[in-house]
């Protein structure tokens, strides 16, 4: 559609609204029947009964009308949540908050055939594993666009995995999984994934200080034995793969980091995580001492970690960094005596790190305070070079609070996380007062009114994270602001002890705020996310060529074309290249022999938009999906006799359900 289009067509709705709302506010007074409610050209005269039969207000027909996607039209964004404990990554559309695709990253997910016997899935998951345990789960927290020039480009999404300190990377060309790294040192995370402005590196802290390398330390030698740790992951763009021969960490003191963000423009080359536990409390409830709950709430100041990773870098290149299993990690001492870290101390139990757009200031949160504190990077770089510390008793650097503090906005109770918009406004979620403030920036955001508390409006409820449209970089987009809240109470049929998470949509155009719209999540409790305006992605519609293989993003060795069929057998192992197209397999019957070992490939040479097709082995464990253009491999022991039919569990074609075949197992 023309721009030119596209504007008629917005003030058509905007009449219509304003019609609609008009024919309402009438039948809500009485003024006018709902039958003599003036109907607009092309608005069906019912649609105030309509709204009126189904008791909606004035307002709901506003959200409705900015939230509804017709079908067959596209969302303006894409958004990206973490999906929390079920180890995946939710794909949600906006404004219509539909669902468009769940990617499966840490756990496997059989539609997509993920980790359930395709090769290099499972060879993604086993990349993740500890040691010799497979981790099949994972807890998403933070999921990262990848960015140029402190934009998002479109091109990855990085996500990390809390419970067991890994980080993953999606490939926004096919929205699949392609990388799972483990970090080599430490077991949880949390702070993570935070990109640098071009991606150089993937930001990710640990949670909980443990001994590093996976050592065993008493809990009596905690502050002697335990440390925190800040990973940096080299991402390699062109390769689409994080380098962890290039990647480097910085160990920290035992207090147990939270959320991180790199600076930009003004704040370029340094990053920012807060803490929690600088009173190093070590727990044992159990033996009447004060639990971690209260032990890490006794200071009125934690430290928020202000890092200049350019330096660090220089610092690992000079080889001054020591490598723990493979981890070029910069000591403590060192970070301290190189000028890498220093702390700034931060009130009460703080969470969320969120550098403002143009990189001059960051916004911290504080669950046991109603104010968010904003630091002037500018006053950190003043005092460094002023050399205004005091020192922790690791011998950190720690900036004077009222010399590196900017202001302080008192928004309400448990401010946490803050997003930004393109007005010089800021919004923050509060989670024990259940909403989002909004307030206004100081300058150079907004020349009058700066650093003050403007609006509040309720969500439901406990919110979280929040995110708006591109808010978290260097030019945010404005309109949206979806809120991520824990709890759902009353707000959805009831489906049991274990309620939905509720997303709300949030339009922050107008003078005030105005809920759009609650979309449910069933599936695991979406942390952060990211929007990101559509038009930046360029994702594929089927691989580029027939016999693509995913993970190398590059034609598969193995790519079976009509005629290329064949089974072949080694000793004891039996190798097949098979095909897929509507509706059959090629081969259809596959004969073996129990002890035998199987190498399959398949092909799936549609060029058809969406003519997936599946492959079920019953008794093996194996589905695979295998999207159009797509070859796939799977490996297994025949290890039980017997008549096995294997057929295509996607609905291909009218005669789908004949596309199957035997794979018959001689004892
Ligand atoms: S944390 Cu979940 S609400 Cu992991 Cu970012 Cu704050
Ligand atoms: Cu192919 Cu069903």
């Amino acid at each position: 559609m023309l721009p030119g289009n596209r504007k008629v067509v917005h003030a058509a709705i905007s009449i219509l609204a304003v019609v609609l709302l008009l024919g309402l506010s009438a039948c809500q007074t009485g003024a006018a029947g709902p039958s003599t409610a003036a109907p607009a050209a092309g608005l069906s005269a019912s649609a105030a009964d309509v709204a009126k039969a189904r008791n909606l207000t004035p307002d709901d027909v506003t959200a409705a009308l900015k939230t509804y996607v017709p079908g067959g039209k596209y969302d303006d964004y894409y958004m990206f949540a973490s999906g929390g404990q079920s180890g995946q990554v939710f794909v949600i559309g906006l404004p219509s908050m539909r669902l468009l695709k769940t990617i499966a990253v840490f756990t496997p997910e059989s539609w997509q055939g993920y980790g359930q016997g395709e090769e290099d899935t499972m060879k993604i998951l086993d990349e993740g594993k500890f040691k010799s345990n497979p981790i099949l789960w994972g807890d998403t927290h933070h999921p990262a666009l990848s960015e140029t020039n402190g934009q998002y480009d479109g091109q990855y999404l990085f996500i990390n995995d809390k419970a067991n300190g890994r980080i993953a990377v999606i490939d926004l060309r096919d929205f699949r999984t392609k990388q799972i790294v483990k970090n080599p040192v430490m077991i949880n995370n949390h702070g993570g994934a935070f990109v640098t402005p071009n991606t150089d590196y993937i930001i990710d802290p640990s949670q909980y200080a443990v001994p590093l390398d996976f050592q065993y330390a008493p809990i009596s030698e905690y502050k002697e034995k335990y440390r925190g740790l800040i990973t940096y992951w080299k991402f390699d763009r062109r390769k689409g793969r994080i380098d962890t021969a290039q990647s480097f960490a910085i160990e920290v003191p035992p207090y147990w980091q939270d959320l991180c963000d790199a600076g930009k423009l003004a704040s370029d080359g340094w990053a920012f995580c807060g803490s929690f536990n600088s009173e190093m409390a070590t727990g044992g409830i159990e033996e009447g001492k004060p639990s971690f709950e209260s032990g890490s709430a006794q200071r009125d100041m934690d430290y928020l970690h202000v890092m200049n990773w350019k330096k660090a870098e220089e610092v690992v290149k000079a080889g001054k960094a020591q490598t723990i299993n493979g981890m070029r990690v910069i000591r403590l001492s060192t970070a301290v005596s190189e000028g890498i870290l220093y702390l700034a101390p931060e009130p009460k139990s703080p969470h969320g790190s969120d550098v403002t757009p143009k990189g001059d200031y960051v916004v911290v949160g504080g669950k046991l305070d109603p104010h968010v504190t904003i630091f002037s990077f500018k006053k950190m770089q003043d005092a460094i070079a002023k050399q205004s510390f005091d020192r922790d008793s690791f011998g950190v650097p720690v900036f004077k609070f009222n010399e590196v503090m900017e202001a302080q906005v008192e928004l309400g109770l448990g401010p946490l996380h803050t997003v930004f918009d393109d007005q010089g406004y800021a919004y923050t979620s509060l989670f024990l007062d259940s909403g989002v403030v909004k307030w206004s920036l100081g300058a150079p955001y907004r020349t009058e009114g700066g650093w003050k508390r403007v609006e509040h409006i309720p969500t439901q409820y406990n919110l979280g994270h929040l995110t708006a449209v591109e808010g978290d970089t260097v030019q945010p987009g404005g309109k949206f602001v979806v809120a991520l809240n824990k709890w759902s109470v009353d707000r959805f049929l009831t489906v049991g002890p274990l309620h939905p998470q509720n997303l709300q949509l949030i339009d922050i155009t107008g003078s005030k705020m105005q809920v759009l719209y609650d979309a449910p999540a069933g599936v695991g409790e979406p942390h952060y996310a990211q929007i990101i305006k559509a038009e930046r992605l360029k994702p594929w519609k089927v691989y580029p060529e027939a016999g693509w293989n995913a993970r190398a993003q590059a034609k598969d060795p193995n790519a079976t074309m009509p005629g290329q069929e064949k089974v072949e057998r080694r000793g004891k192992t039996v190798e097949i290249w098979m095909r897929a197209m509507r509706s059959n397999f090629n081969p259809e019957r596959i004969t073996v022999k129990k002890g035998d070992h199987v190498i399959w490939h398949i092909t799936n040479i549609e060029r058809t938009e969406d003519a997936t097709h599946g492959f079920a082995l019953p008794g093996y464990n194996i589905n695979m999906s295998i999207d159009p253009g797509e070859t796939v491999t799977v490996e297994f022991d025949v290890t039980e006799s017997g008549v096995f039919t294997y057929y295509c569990t996607e609905f291909c074609s009218a005669l789908h359900l004949e596309m199957a075949g035997y794979f018959m197992v001689e004892p």
